[in-house]
């Protein structure tokens, strides 16, 4: 395969959306940014001799036919939205990676029994509405148009945004696959974690992927002077929501696995002088065991109505998303275990602590994922990378994964 082409398709995908100061990139769902690495992305698949399609919400498909078009379809591929100033790895790798080992196959010739299709999913990162994973969602058919009421910071919904972006998401049922029809799922992507680079690896194989649960608190107090209100006279939003994030990370602390992150915060009206009236943050909270994750939410939700009931402040809890922990497919990790030895390198295993649209396919298809090593374990910033040695291997991997789900038993 083309180890220069794949990095120079990495590099100039990674150049939509990017920021001159921090480096970073920034496509989020059904901009313009999307808009024109999907353009980019089509461009690629046509030269990779794909037939390219475009579904009802956004996802990009690119499908190389099988002997037997009829035969369940083998998927793979990942997502080309970003968190505001991402990195060009997270997500991109996936789709480049298997649009190469596709391109390949073709160039040489070689046809396999089962079509082969790479998905560029819409709406993974959830960075604008909260609710990600909507492309592979609606391939799983679990997408409701209920969901797709959420909405970003200016109100817009998804909707309403997919409308303004030209597509249908009436039509959202067209999107759903059927089961039998698919064979599989399987996705390269960057590990966006230390082990791999702690066991000098390039390539891992996910033996499992944690779920993540995304709340947002919203805590109603009183607005006040800053200078004339006593402390013991106050109805400070602010104060009861810096106890509750306090006891969210001292409690995960606790908790092996467990990790929680609160990512976004907003105090309003927002003044220097101001007590603030109303606060809004997000919860992002982990484990690869969903007892786990569930008991440590449970102490949250009744540590906040506790706190919140003391101080006299109002307290809103809003479910964004609940993905439930994903086990990988044995029938997937023993393909690329194996693909692993035709790539000359040994099997290792690992769990994903990041969330990957594959989680949406543990009632659709086997699904697995398999990683590359990502340096000093850093992503969702400018500073994510991966060395193209590495997503060479990676992509040598996938493409002898794939090959063995094509053919035919
Ligand atoms: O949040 C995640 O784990 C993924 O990057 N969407
Ligand atoms: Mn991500
Ligand atoms: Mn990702």
């Amino acid at each position: 395969m083309k180890e220069d082409r794949l990095w120079r398709r990495i590099m100039e995908l990674g150049s939509i959306g990017a920021h001159e100061d921090s480096g970073g990139v920034t496509r989020l769902s059904f901009t313009e940014e999307e808009r024109q690495a999907k353009n980019l992305v089509i461009q690629y698949m046509k030269e990779a001799g794909l037939a390219v399609r475009e579904d009802v919400i956004g996802s990009v498909i690119g499908r190389k036919e099988g002997k037997n078009p009829l035969a369940p379809v083998v998927l793979t591929g990942s997502h080309i939205d970003t968190v505001p100033h991402g990195g060009k790895f997270d997500g991109a790798l996936g789709v480049l990676a298997a649009i190469e080992a596709l391109q390949h196959m073709n160039e040489q010739g070689i046809e396999t029994d089962h079509p082969i299709e790479v998905m560029a999913f819409t709406d993974e990162e959830g960075s604008r509405f909260g609710l990600g994973m909507l492309g592979s969602r609606a391939l799983a058919g679990t997408l409701t148009l209920e969901q797709l009421t959420q909405t970003d910071e200016q109100g817009l919904t998804i909707v309403e945004a997919m409308r303004r972006a030209g597509y249908e998401p009436g039509k959202l049922r067209e999107a759903a696959g059927n089961p039998a029809k698919v064979k599989g799922y399987v996705e390269l992507h960057i590990e966006q974690g230390t082990v791999l680079e702690r066991n000098n690896l390039s390539v891992g194989i996910v033996s499992g992927i944690a779920g993540p649960l995304w709340l947002q608190f919203t805590l109603t107090g009183q607005a006040g002077h800053a200078g004339a209100t006593p402390m013991n006279a106050r109805r400070d939003p602010l104060a009861c929501a810096s106890e509750i994030m306090s006891f969210i990370y001292q409690e995960t602390r606790k908790v092996p696995n467990a990790v929680a992150t609160v990512g976004k915060i907003r105090a309003l009206p927002g003044g220097v002088n101001v007590i603030p009236e109303q606060v809004e943050f997000t919860l992002d909270l982990r484990d690869i065991d969903e007892s786990v994750r569930n008991q440590l939410e449970g102490k949250v939700r009744a540590y906040a109505e506790q706190v919140s009931r003391e101080q006299v402040i109002q307290l809103e809890i809003s479910l964004l998303q609940r993905v439930a922990p994903a086990p990988c497919s044995s029938e997937i990790i023993n393909a690329a275990e194996s693909a692993c030895q035709q790539a000359g390198l040994s099997p290792f295993t690992l769990v994903s602590g990041a969330g990957h649209d594959g989680m949406q396919f543990t009632d659709f298809c086997p699904m697995g994922m398999i990683f590359v090593r990502s340096r000093e374990g850093i992503s969702h910033s400018p500073l994510e990378w991966s060395t193209p040695e590495d997503c060479q291997a990676g992509t040598e991997v996938l493409y002898h994964t794939l090959f063995q789900l094509a053919q035919a038993r």
